[in-house]
């Protein structure tokens, strides 16, 4: 492998402070993932599974203190302050390179310190960046290699060119009061340190692919999303690509993976991506779209036959499971699985289970790795150097009231007004209390690495950029009755929204005109086979005028946050919302 002198004058600097036995420079190669299965087992970091079931499968058990992103130690290290916005934790960064510096220093003794050059996006593309990410942990190299191309293909990429994302990482002792995601948008680089879990330790995600990409793509005129990408292809053959932002575990694995209901025939649905999607504008006005990633790291929980056969294909063979229960014949099982729960197993962090134990066996946010490539819906174009044409963009999220099960947006500008007010119920993907209701701007808010208020406004302006802007929409999967029982039966059922969408991307489909958006009208939606009550469905559609002008008030505070840097368009769509809400 050619090492460019930038690269290896960096790493050096890092085995300095951390002061590893040794240094690995990763290659990607099968044999190297032979090696590092085996010292994880060794070390007790793995647990291979029933291999006649579960071929080439291991189970990890994290820390307990370290099962989700922890956002309030996650930090965005710009030199101004309001670089980093109201909605960012702050710290000045010779300040942050200082105190972590000072937990990096010797984390690493008797250790391997591992050097894993990586790649997002496809190899040659216009769109793809280097990142080199440090670690000493096996298990973070072996998610690494499935959720980025790694080794020398990233390598190759770089050239001899200085510039790629530098990411170090060490777990040192897991301390949550030593532990720090801190990202410097201004120098590329990203310090991890304390955490050995998901998006607080695969620099690739999170870290780099959203704040860091987020920070290049506003300076170089594109976007870096929490999206998932979806072609969706109708019976004559057509294929629709869409993207669609939801807060984390909110359905977009779901989304990008689904199986038509029987009652639509000659329906298709290819994947694409489904965490991180980078839009660039193509010569032609419209967006395009790829996933920067390679593999997916998907919950599981809720996964099942029923409602995601493809992820129920990709992970019989070659995933990582991590936080799940372990069944007493080596196999894994969840809350939600196929199988009924098994009478004894080991939970998640590895003690005796029963049913009566009165807790779930698997972590609410365990979740798989395996490669994209491994799924039997991917799209023949995820690897497409220019990426794929979006004509849609939705925003989705939990909302137990209130918000529709699908509206249109007037305009981009509206649409990206929508994207701004999303707000969603919290879930187990980050630490702290699930359920509450809180915004979450395009999804991106534990993501965006700088100001809020300028990204809605680089938002606005990728409107003079693309003269054929994606159509953008509203969806809600998760709205309840009285009783708490969900109104709408999401996952297959969920194509019914997508094919009404394509329709208005293309000039058809009925819809009221309402103060919030383009709603269905009843008869808009396609219904052949769909069991929902024509009660249920009215209350699905219906647009609450007193609960938007109570919602008024919530988004004013909000937006009050970001004082002058609000971008105009926002508040003007704020105050025509208020005006057709306070109309009739
Ligand atoms: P991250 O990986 O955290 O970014 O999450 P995600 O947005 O990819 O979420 P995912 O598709 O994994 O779904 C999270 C949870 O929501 C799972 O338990 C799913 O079973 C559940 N879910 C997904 N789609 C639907 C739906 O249409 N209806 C309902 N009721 N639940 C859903
Ligand atoms: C999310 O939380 O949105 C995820 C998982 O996709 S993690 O990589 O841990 O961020
Ligand atoms: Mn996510």
């Amino acid at each position: 492998m050619a090492i460019n002198e930038s690269a290896r004058r960096w790493v050096s600097d890092v085995a300095r402070t951390c002061r590893p036995a040794d240094v690995v420079w990763c290659d990607g190669s099968e044999a190297e993932r032979e090696r590092l299965l085996e010292a994880a087992v060794r070390v007790g970091d793995l647990i291979p599974l029933n291999q006649r079931e579960l071929r080439s499968c291991y189970l990890h058990r994290s820390a307990v203190n370290d099962v989700a992103r922890t956002e309030h130690l996650t930090f965005i290290c710009s030199r101004e302050k309001g670089d980093a916005g109201p909605t960012n934790n702050w710290m000045a960064p010779v300040e942050a390179y200082d105190r972590l510096t000072k937990i990096f220093a010797g984390s690493m003794e008797g250790r391997t310190m591992y050097v894993i050059p990586f790649l997002m996006g496809p190899p040659g593309s216009p769109f793809s960046k280097v990142g080199i990410q440090v670690t000493d942990s096996d298990y973070v190299v072996l998610n690494m290699r499935m959720m980025t191309r790694m080794g020398t293909v990233a390598l190759e990429q770089l050239g001899g060119s200085d510039s790629f994302t530098r990411g170090l990482h060490a777990k040192a002792d897991l301390n949550v009061d030593r532990r720090f995601i801190c990202h410097f948008p201004e120098d590329n680089t990203i310090w991890s340190v304390g955490s050995g879990y998901g998006g607080n330790a695969l620099l690739s995600k999170k870290c780099m692919a959203l704040r860091i990409a987020s920070h290049m793509g506003r300076r170089e005129g594109w976007l870096a999303e929490h999206m998932l990408i979806v072609g969706v292809e109708s019976p004559d053959g057509e294929i629709t690509y869409i993207c669609g932002a939801f807060p984390s575990a909110c359905g977009k694995t779901n989304l990008a993976m689904l199986i038509p209901p029987a009652s639509l025939k000659g329906w298709r649905v290819h994947t694409l991506g489904d965490d991180i999607a980078w839009l660039r504008v193509g010569p032609d006005g419209r967006l395009w779209a790829v996933n920067p990633e390679a593999g997916f790291f998907g919950v599981v929980p809720g996964t099942s036959s029923k409602t995601n056969p493809n992820a129920m294909a990709t992970i019989r063979k070659n995933t990582l499971y991590t936080n799940v229960a372990l069944r007493p014949d080596g196999t894994v099982w969840w809350e939600g699985h196929d199988d009924p729960p098994p009478p004894h197993a080991r939970d998640w962090r590895g003690r005796p289970w029963t049913p009566a134990s009165g807790e779930p066996a698997a972590h609410p946010n365990s979740r798989f790795t395996a490669p994209a490539s491994a799924c039997p819906s991917i799209s023949p174009e995820w690897q497409n150097p220019k990426g794929v044409p979006i004509s849609a963009i939705l925003f989705g999220a939990r909302r137990q009231t209130l918000v529709p099960l699908v509206y249109q947006a007037f305009s981009w500008q509206h649409g990206t007004f929508l994207g701004a007010t999303l707000s969603s119920e919290t879930t187990a993907a980050t630490t702290g209390a699930v359920g509450v209701v809180r915004r979450d701007p395009m999804a991106m808010l534990p993501f965006c690495g700088y100001n809020m208020a300028e990204y809605w406004g680089h938002w606005l302006a990728m409107e003079k950029r693309a003269s054929k802007p994606p159509k953008i929409f509203r969806v809600n999967w998760f709205r309840r009755d009285e009783k708490g029982k969900f109104l709408w039966p999401g996952y297959g059922e969920n194509l019914r929204i997508l094919k009404w969408v394509i329709e208005r991307c293309k000039g058809g489909g009925e819809a009221e005109k309402t103060p919030i958006g383009y709603v269905p009208t009843k008869s808009a939606l396609d219904r052949k086979g769909l069991t929902v009550s024509a009660d249920a469905l009215k209350e699905l559609l219906r647009v609450d005028r007193e609960g938007w002008r109570v919602n008024l008030r919530s988004q004013a505070e909000f937006f009050e946050k970001f004082g002058d840097r609000l971008p105009a368009g926002i508040r003007e769509e704020y105050e025509a919302l208020a005006r057709r809400l306070k109309a009739k």
